[in-house]
């Protein structure tokens, strides 16, 4: 999603806004721009194609200074156009880049208007500029402070002035922003990430925090106007660009991966003990009565498929919500409650904010699931268990969700132990079979050529249905989320007993209907579920384990699963459809790993 990079320094510093910009490319965007200060002036350059395409522009025109901020937009308030793109401009004076949503603009907009400000955007941001340039009377950073009291909603910015060279001042309320520091020279961004190869000393921003970046030093106050110091932090795990090696796309490579990612996730440890979550863990989840997940998206199914696991091996009730629905609902706390918060980024805006609901209604306890350790997901939560899934660049996510699953699935073993429902002859099993799943994994991937086949007649059809049950639903769900995040058709998932009631209307010859078939308790009654869509002409795709018996037959087509795998079959079964999706979007010739509308890291509401 959006991106922020700024810098002072006594160089050139185009070069680090445009590689800091390319760093944070991954995540999506519709347009870019730079803004510097050349010769006491500020001066951009904005695309609506890629920063390749900035960069270029930035080279013919011989933009260059020594104060400079830069962004990648994904639009929420106005076209994707250059007018649009950020950075903004007030009066030719100063130059602002924004990320989140400003929710009060409208207002703001009305009451600048009045007093005579021009708008040229649709843009909410374009408030901002002009609000801090109305309040502006030599001090950047005070106009700044005075502007932000003014906003309602998220906003990570970055702001230069003509009137004060050698300085960027930045603000963050919801959305992410981080401080490099460097010597003789200052950076801000949106992403450490973005930053790497500049320094590796880092301070993440609080909420309300706002910082004035000058050559020698940075100042940062709190939303009280409070003199704040703040941790610096090195952070040298940031490598240069990710290769995409033999493969075709970012998302192919990272399906690949996943048996590393996953063996690297799987804790070491010979016993599921919970200080694995954090030092306290052993006092706190001895206590807690039930769980309360919430996440967005993908990390929405892996808390559905983790539900299963907590009230089957754990017996702890869990309950799991829409982190987006959650935040805005009126519900009953429950002090005694795990709050577990999934999140690939640990910057999702909607989960971090249901997080904070959740405390600001008197839940105690946190828990984060995440992919990234200096997070402000994880900085806000109690414990923390990390997956080690490594960057993942393409939007859809793929090794991040199963790597969440193999961390949700220790939880529950974690809790199962503590509440005295895990045998230790059941522990040794368990811990067998997880670390058996990167090499169960690699037979499952081998099955790449059968799923080519299918994704060829895929690539036709409009609709798709997609069937399981019980802990296999929310991977059918999963399954219809890749297919239509990036090959665009639509599809939908159904609990299989559910068809009756009202999808096996949908059901002809047009409408593939894939199915994860697992040979666990549930089987004989998909199998009817299967009988049902054949018997109304259904074309089936059936991804069966090799002991189900279900085999290929007009209008059924089967793909065997290698193994059985009991309660972590859903890590397994994920991944042929993973591997459907990515075929298929291939065969229709999508943007595979930026796909049309949608971000990685989804940092506004
Ligand atoms: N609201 C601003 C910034 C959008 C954003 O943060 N996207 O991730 C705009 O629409 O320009």
């Amino acid at each position: 999603m959006c991106g922020i990079v700024g810098a002072v320094a006594q160089r050139n510093i185009v070069s680090v806004l445009i590689e800091g910009l390319r760093r944070l490319e991954y995540r999506g965007y519709d347009s870019c721009g730079v803004a510097v200060l050349a010769n006491g002036e500020p001066r951009r350059a904005r695309s609506v194609a890629r920063v390749a395409d900035l960069d270029e522009q930035v080279r013919d025109t011989k933009l260059a200074g020594e104060t400079g901020i830069a962004h990648t937009r994904w639009a929420t308030h106005g076209a994707p156009v250059t007018d649009n793109a950020h950075p903004i401009f007030s009066r030719d004076t100063l130059a602002i880049v924004h990320n989140g949503i400003i929710e009060n603009y409208e207002p703001l907009r009305e009451m600048l208007r009045g007093k005579g400000y021009e708008f040229v955007s649709q843009t909410d941001t374009e408030v901002i500029a002009h609000l801090i340039h109305s309040l502006y009377r030599g001090d950047l950073f005070a106009a700044v402070r005075e502007t932000v009291r003014q906003l309602h909603g998220a906003y990570a910015i970055a702001v230069l002035h003509k009137d004060q060279p050698h300085t960027v001042v930045g603000a963050r309320q919801g959305s992410p922003l981080v401080v490099g520091l460097g010597d003789g020279e200052n950076f801000l961004a949106s992403d450490a990430l973005a930053l790497a190869g500049s320094t590796d000393r880092f301070i993440f921003l609080e909420e309300g925090d706002v910082c004035e970046l000058k050559l020698d030093g940075v100042r940062i106050v709190d939303r009280d106007g409070e003199p704040a110091p703040r941790e610096v932090r090195q952070v040298a795990a940031y490598g240069g660009a990710v290769e995409l090696g033999p493969y075709r796309h970012f998302m192919q490579k990272e399906i690949f991966e996943q048996p590393r990612a996953i063996s690297d996730t799987i804790p070491q440890a010979d016993a599921f003990d919970p200080s694995l979550f954090g030092d306290d863990a052993p006092k706190v989840f001895g206590k807690i009565d039930s769980l309360l997940i919430l996440a967005c998206g993908t990390s929405y199914y892996s808390g559905l498929t983790a539900k299963y696991w907590l009230e089957s091996i754990a017996k702890i009730p869990t309950q799991v919500e829409i982190a987006s629905e959650y935040r805005y609902r009126d519900s009953v706390p429950n002090p005694n409650a795990l709050v577990v918060v999934i999140s690939q980024s640990g910057e999702t805006a909607d989960t971090l904010a249901a997080l904070k609901h959740a405390q600001s209604l008197g839940h105690v306890h946190t828990l984060s699931v995440c992919n990234v350790g200096t997070s402000a997901m994880v900085r806000q939560t109690e414990f923390t268990f990390l997956t080690h899934a490594g960057r993942e660049i393409g939007v859809a996510s793929t090794k991040a969700f199963t790597t969440q699953l193999v961390a949700l699935f220790v939880l529950a073993l974690t809790l199962a132990r503590i509440r005295g429902h895990l045998s230790d002859a059941q522990e040794s099993s368990y811990l067998k079979q997880l670390r058996h799943l990167p090499a169960a994994l690699n037979s499952v991937l081998a099955l790449e050529p059968q799923i080519i086949a299918w994704s060829e007649e895929f690539s036709r059809k409009e609709n798709a249905l997609f069937l399981g049950r019980g802990l296999h639903y929310p991977i059918a769900l999963e399954g219809a989320l890749k297919l239509k995040e990036i090959s665009y058709i639509h599809a939908e998932a159904y609990p299989a007993g559910e068809l009756k009631h009202g999808p096996l209307a949908l059901v002809t010859e047009a409408m593939p209907v894939v199915t994860v078939a697992p040979n666990d308790a549930l089987l004989e009654k998909l199998k009817s579920n299967i009988q049902e869509v054949r018997a109304r002409g259904g074309q089936l795709y059936v991804f069966a384990d090799s002991d189900t018996r279900i085999v290929n037959a007009e209008g059924l087509h089967v793909i065997r699963m290698p193994e059985h795998y009991g309660l972590l079959s859903p890590i397994l079964h994920v991944v042929p459809l993973q591997l459907l999706a990515y075929h298929t979007a291939c065969a229709r010739g999508t943007d595979v790993d930026k796909p049309r509308n949608l971000a990685k890291s989804v940092t506004v509401e």
